[in-house]
């Protein structure tokens, strides 16, 4: 329990506001969970696994129109139009409050509010932050149980201290004696963000980062803005920590968009013999200086949120042994034994008959997936066979390179790197990347997604990229991350994907490695510096040099027509645009003339 007045007003007048039928004060038990996943069962939105093939796992299929997060239905409301900029939805934060007021007036009636003091970040440590989430979706304490620290621990250490307020519904009341819905929404959604008093509002939908509000929301939307204000980073970035066959181990933090490859990278199986590689976090990273002036990076989560199809012994098999017991599966198939199933699981066997995420009979001459193309799972990090030593450590990780990534099936080269800390803020705020089923919306199309971080950054993106640069600033050069760019996902003539990926992306690893050490294995070329021709370590592997020369290419054309493209880009933020980004494209132009 708690004697913090803030929290009980808040509580109460949340309470008269959308009208619960009861209110519950989680207190993060195992016995609270198991109570929780029993009646999700008794509700008919879980379905438990084979206890002996996934101990303690639940199957759990959502609304078809409920499956992803809504780009277009979330704003950031602030006082100035301005401060949100052109990469935010804007309402002016009293038109949305007096909006919202009406539509959680009564939103929780028939359902229990569930109270969900949480941390971000290990329990007490300095960097850690706390918020309270009111929702009435069990599906989302169940979530919010893997995905954070949470409970009474949470309520002794925030004591009488403020917190993120996170309100949650659903927005499906219900009557008297009417019987509930396996997965309740509201065709209407609003992801809400007010970022002067640091709460979120959150409505209509029960999927992922719209309604688990400690991942996006806060330690991303909001936590940038906390972060621009005190000097640290809050990045859509996965933190691994890699060591050689010489025993130097080093840390290093990636930002690619939804569904480009943190989760694999975070957790990859090397190729290379000799290497290692342990994870850290694979989504998000708040990273700060610490006391030697270098940057240190924690992952503010404790379980993984990451998508299904794709995933398998194959290609990461340590996401795959991480979810072997205590994990939610959300819009997978089922098997027969009752497992689960999705595309790109079991390549060299072909699944039995299956019910498909839609709840019906599946085999592979079906049509459509059988899993959807952005299913998840939840599963606590502790159980990753990788997980690093460190990766609870409030004091974070030091971070010797950041990487920048998406999927560009052309132009885009498999690793370059950049020649110094504004260059690499430049090459940060150029990212552009293919959609993904991650988000609503259009899949396959490129648009430029800055720092991996377009539908996660709080505020003005020309501030933002002021911020990055104030970073370099305010350091000794000397201790920042090297930053580069990779591409895993350049393409053929035919569609295929050039390069294997997966656990051969140590080779790129390697050689990134080896430049954090400046070895002597790079050219400059007018994008930046890229592998000598023979540098990327192809060992005990079939790559044909020819295709290796491919993917190293610059084609000065493309990236002249790139380069006119990122000006529009650009343009969009005018006076906030800092002007050292500018005379980067005027440089990055010259380079690619002369
Ligand atoms: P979010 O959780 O949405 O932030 O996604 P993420 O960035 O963690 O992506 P994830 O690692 O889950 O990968 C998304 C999809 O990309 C999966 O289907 C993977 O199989 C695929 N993928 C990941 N890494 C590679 C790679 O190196 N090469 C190729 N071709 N595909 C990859
Ligand atoms: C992403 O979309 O980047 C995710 C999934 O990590 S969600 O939590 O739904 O935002
Ligand atoms: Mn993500």
């Amino acid at each position: 329990m708690t004697t913090n007045i803030k929290l009980i007003n808040w509580v109460n007048e949340m309470t008269e506001l959308c009208k619960p039928d009861s209110v519950y004060w989680c207190n993060g038990t195992d016995k609270e969970y198991e109570q929780l996943t029993k009646e999700l069962i008794d509700n008919g939105t879980f379905i438990k696994l084979n206890e002996s093939i996934r101990p303690n796992s639940f199957y759990c299929r959502s609304d078809p129109n409920d499956v992803a997060r809504v780009e277009d239905r979330t704003f950031i409301c602030t006082e100035n139009k301005e401060n949100a900029g052109p990469n935010n939805n804007w309402v002016a934060p009293k038109e949305m409050k007096e909006l919202l007021l009406k539509k959680f007036n009564g939103s929780m009636k028939g359902r229990t509010m569930y109270v969900i003091p949480y941390s971000m970040g290990p329990i007490g440590s300095d960097i850690s932050q706390i918020g309270v989430e009111l929702t009435d979706s069990r599906y989302v304490v169940c979530n919010m149980k893997i995905m954070t620290r949470m409970g009474q621990p949470v309520l002794d250490v925030l004591g009488n201290k403020n917190f993120v307020h996170c309100l949650h519904s659903v927005g499906a009341p219900l009557n008297e004696g009417q019987k509930d819905s396996y997965w309740p929404c509201n065709p209407e959604k609003y992801i809400v963000h007010f970022p002067e008093e640091k709460s979120i509002w959150s409505y209509g939908s029960g999927y992922g980062g719209n309604a688990l509000l400690g991942k996006k929301c806060f330690a991303l939307r909001i936590a940038s803005n906390m972060a621009r204000e005190e000097g640290w980073l809050a990045e859509h970035m996965l933190i691994v920590g890699i060591t050689s066959p010489e025993g130097e181990k080093k840390y290093i933090a990636a930002a690619f968009p939804s569904a480009c490859g943190k989760t694999n990278l975070a957790m990859l199986t090397p190729t290379l013999p000799g290497w290692k590689v342990e994870t850290i976090g694979d989504d998000i990273a708040w990273m700060k200086f610490g006391e030697d002036g270098r940057l240190y990076a924690i992952n503010p989560e404790s379980g993984f949120f990451g998508v299904a199809p794709g995933t398998s012994m194959d290609t990461n098999p340590n996401a795959i042994l991480s979810m072997n017991k205590n994990t939610i599966f959300t819009n997978v198939a089922l098997t027969p034994h009752g497992d689960v199933w999705w595309e790109g699981m079991t390549d060299h066997q072909k699944p039995e008959k299956l019910i498909s995420w839609l709840g019906q009979d599946w085999t592979p001459d079906s049509k459509g997936n059988a899993a959807h193309p952005n299913a998840r799972f939840t599963t606590p990090a502790v159980q990753c066979p990788v997980i690093d030593s460190a990766w609870e450590d409030p004091k974070g990780v030091p971070i010797s390179a950041i990487l920048f990534g998406g999927r560009r099936a052309k132009v885009v080269p498999l690793v370059y790197e950049a020649l110094n800390w504004q260059h690499g803020v430049f090459m940060g705020s150029i990212v552009s990347s293919e959609t993904t089923a991650a988000a609503t919306g259009k899949v396959g199309k490129v648009r430029h997604d800055p720092f991996a971080m377009l539908p996660f950054c709080g505020y003005n993106m020309g501030d933002y990229f002021a911020h990055w640069l104030s970073i370099g600033d305010q350091a000794d050069t000397s201790k920042l991350p090297k930053i580069f760019y990779v591409n895993w996902f350049r393409k053929d003539k035919s569609g295929k994907f050039l390069w294997p990926g997966y656990g051969d992306n140590i080779r790129v690893l390697k050689w990134i490695f080896e430049r954090t050490n400046n070895v002597d294995s790079a050219i400059k070329t007018p994008i930046g510096y890229l592998p000598k021709s023979d540098a990327i370590d192809v060992s005990n592997m079939d790559f044909p040099s020819e295709n290796m020369k491919e993917i190293l290419t610059i084609d000065n054309e493309l990236w002249l027509d790139d380069a006119k493209d990122i000006r529009e880009f650009y343009s969009i933020f005018g006076e906030r645009l800092p002007k050292n980004l500018l005379k980067e494209v005027d440089m990055l132009e010259e380079r690619l003339k002369s």
